[in-house]
């Protein structure tokens, strides 16, 4: 059902705990492609041929080119104002955290102090073998060497056909299931297991409400779905929060 402001507010108004799910469109505004919209990352290259353990073997120097690229344009952009407005959230529920499907760190650089991580962080770099991180320079012609065992050193992100972090999982699973409010915010709802955690949520009768441009398979699960850009939406409808509850207050 299309977005009405004033019900999202009231469900925030009584909410203990909020958790908000992210992918991709919450940091388009910052100037990070998404994978598979318009101009995707996904539309260049295939996602077989790059984000996969079998790619790196078969070519650690292509792979490391796009991710150093990609982390290249990452360390030059910066939070938007969706997400400055989880920012400000959290600091208006008692209990708040953002799933996050991105790999981009913007949550963390914006001030955001409870995230979860479901596909790692492009911005650390580990071992292939052993798993140790690593904290030295990597070029794509020059590939470092695990100092522990040897092993290629690798980007320290969730490649298809990787399980995703044991913690990482536990964690959003039990937000999800106890939350009163759960957002959705610039996801496909493609990617598992990602895409199944609003349905957890779900579940356990929270209110759920998706902010993205078009709909999504998640969609028919929302009580409404704010149809807009995540960076203009968000502190639209969380600065009205802030308001209601100023008032009150
Ligand atoms: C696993 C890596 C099991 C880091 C990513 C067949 C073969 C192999 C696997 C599978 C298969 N079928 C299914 C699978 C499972 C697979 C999967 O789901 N595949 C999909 C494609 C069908 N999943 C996995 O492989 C996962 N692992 O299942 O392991 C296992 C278990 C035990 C032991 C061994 C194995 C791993 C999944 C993680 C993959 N890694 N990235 C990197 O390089 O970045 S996925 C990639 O997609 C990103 O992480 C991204 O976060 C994620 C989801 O994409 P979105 O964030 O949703 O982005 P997208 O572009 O799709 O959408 C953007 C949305 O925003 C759109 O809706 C758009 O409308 C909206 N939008 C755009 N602009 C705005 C906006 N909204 C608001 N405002 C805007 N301005
Ligand atoms: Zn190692």
């Amino acid at each position: 059902m299309n977005g009405n402001s004033s019900e999202l507010i009231s469900r925030l108004m009584n909410a203990r705990s909020v958790v908000v799910l992210t992918g991709a469109g919450i940091s388009a505004a910052s100037g990070v492609p998404t994978f598979r919209g318009e101009g995707g990352l996904w539309k260049n290259y295939r996602p077989e041929e790059l984000a996969t353990p079998s790619a790196f073997l078969r070519d650690a120097g292509l792979v490391w080119e796009w991710y150093l690229w990609r982390r290249d344009l990452i360390s030059q952009v910066k939070p938007n104002p969706g997400h400055q407005a989880l920012v400000e959230l959290e600091n208006l529920v008692p209990d708040c955290a953002v799933i996050t499907q991105n790999v981009d760190n913007l949550h963390q650089d914006s001030g955001s102090r409870k995230v979860i991580e479901l596909h790692g962080n492009i911005m650390r770099n580990k071992c292939f073998e052993c798993g140790k991180m690593y904290q030295g320079e990597v070029k794509s012609d020059a590939i470092p060497h695990c100092p522990e065992c040897g092993g290629l050193i690798r980007p320290d992100v969730v490649w298809f056909g990787e399980p995703l972090p044991e913690h990482a999982i536990r964690e959003a699973h039990q937000y999800a299931g106890k939350c009163d409010v759960f957002l959705i915010v610039g996801t496909s709802g493609i990617v598992e297991p990602a895409a199944s955690i609003p349905f957890i949520a779900r579940s356990a009768n929270a209110y759920l409400a998706e902010f993205n441009l078009n709909s999504t398979p998640i969609s028919e699960i929302c009580d409404e779905t704010f149809f807009g850009e995540a960076d203009k939406k968000l502190p639209e409808i969380i600065g009205d929060f802030k308001k209601r509850k100023r008032n009150l207050s």
